[in-house]
């Protein structure tokens, strides 16, 4: 265990570990459960973590010679939000840095969205209701191929750009709802899931699911500690709103300081009594984890789900766990620091390696190929369901009814 009462995050070789040590278990005193931290091998950098509530204890590694593609491409992303921040001198970093995996598992892997058409009616939505975390919707829009340019990243926070301190309803194009005011996103994301149904019941006729997509969002403690969202969890759980999969950063950290402080009530089971399917991923860099509890979350139909992700604000950087990431730039000291922990060149910004940009944008042709069997499958029904489909349309474009 001598690798774990460091306050700072820290680097090591893999080949210091002994062979045999495959887990490392500690025990969570802050919530209620033990939960281990998987220290990885091979020629692979690690990305184990840990993060205590009571006591600020957090294990990061990085190492050896290469890196996979994977995590150059959340890497990428990450210090994007780094870089603009610093540029802006004012944001949030902490949240792009803990949670960008679940972004890049998102829009790189598993939602069906289309870059090139961001209002396709049956894509996936994606609400950030944790909206001060902006930078990670930006970078990863801009990185997905969505319109959005690195010089609107490198405008971040500048009065008439794209890139605003909180999202807002397309603007730029690809962001679905407006978010900041914590707790709006969620009853948003409650709200689209409920639209989904509707549409479904309305709509959908055997074999033909027109309909047919799911609601994520990302949320954090902000957003739980809001009377908004426990009203709107509750009407999401009585509605069996089982297409809304909620991917809560489960960080330990607020504004001012550690949660302990304030917010403390046990956030698992409270979304166990709204009748959520809960599950919770004890590390916020395994994506096979947390890929694994979204299929889980899918494959439950008859209530929405609760994931709750064990991240670790400000990943990477000296500030991480600490509210000290939350909502300012690090500096130029921290920044730099930040990149060599990821192996980025610290005196550099905007880094974008071909490497990571090509596989991010890999979803531009298979975004393209979802809505085209999509386009093949609406043709179809509108041959079967001509009025149906034409008030589908009609109805999509926010038009009224001829009178
Ligand atoms: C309704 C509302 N109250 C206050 C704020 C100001 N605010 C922005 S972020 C934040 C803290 C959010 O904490 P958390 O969700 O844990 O974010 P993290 O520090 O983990 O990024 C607060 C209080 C806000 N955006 N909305
Ligand atoms: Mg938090």
């Amino acid at each position: 265990m001598a690798f774990a009462a460091r306050r700072k995050p820290w680097l090591f070789q893999t080949s210091i570990l002994p062979q045999r040590v495959k887990r490392v278990f500690f025990h969570d005193k802050g919530l209620s459960r033990d939960f281990w931290a998987h220290i990885h091998y091979g020629n692979l950098r690690c990305d184990s973590q840990f993060s205590e509530r009571k006591s600020k204890r957090y294990l990061m590694t990085t190492s050896v010679a290469s890196v996979s593609l994977d995590q150059l491409s959340i890497d990428t992303l990450r210090l994007l939000a780094v870089d603009s921040v610093e540029k802006a001198r004012s944001g949030h970093p902490g949240t792009p840095l803990g949670c960008a995996p679940i972004a890049y598992l998102l829009f790189n892997k598993l939602i069906k969205h289309n870059p090139a058409h961001s209002k396709w009616a049956d894509r996936d939505r994606f609400v950030l209701s944790n909206g001060h975390g902006s930078m990670l919707l930006y970078g990863t829009l801009f990185l997905s191929g969505y319109k959005i340019t690195l010089d609107d990243l490198r405008s971040f926070r500048q009065f008439g750009s794209k890139t605003l301190g909180h999202p807002e309803y397309g603007w730029p194009d690809g962001v679905e709802v407006t978010t900041g005011p914590l707790g709006q996103g969620f009853g948003m994301a409650v709200g689209l899931a409920i639209a989904e149904k509707h549409l479904a019941a309305t709509y959908n006729r055997p074999g033909f699911n027109v309909v047919d997509h799911h609601t994520y969002m990302l949320c954090g403690d902000g957003d739980l500690m809001e009377g908004l969202s426990h009203e709107a969890a509750s009407l999401a759980g009585t509605l069996k709103l089982g297409k809304l999969i909620a991917l809560y950063d489960d960080n330990l950290v607020s504004l001012d300081g550690p949660t302990e402080w304030s917010f403390t009530e046990d956030r698992y089971k409270r979304f166990e009594a709204y009748i959520w399917h809960v599950q919770r991923v004890l590390d916020g860099n395994d994506l096979a984890a947390i890929e694994a509890a979204i299929a889980s979350a899918k494959a439950e139909e008859g209530r929405p789900s609760f994931i709750a992700v064990r991240t670790v604000i400000g990943y990477g950087s000296p500030r991480a766990g600490t509210n000290k990431v939350h909502g300012e730039a690090m500096g130029a000291a921290d920044a730099a620091a930040t990149k060599k922990f990821f192996g980025f060149p610290e005196d550099r910004s905007f880094v974008v390696p071909d490497d990571a940009l090509a596989n991010w944008r890999k979803v531009v042709e298979r975004g393209a190929a979802q809505e085209a069997e999509w386009n093949k499958l609406f043709a179809s029904y509108a041959a079967a369901f001509p009025e149906l489909a034409g008030e589908f349309e009609r109805t999509q474009a926010g038009k009224q009814a001829a009178p």
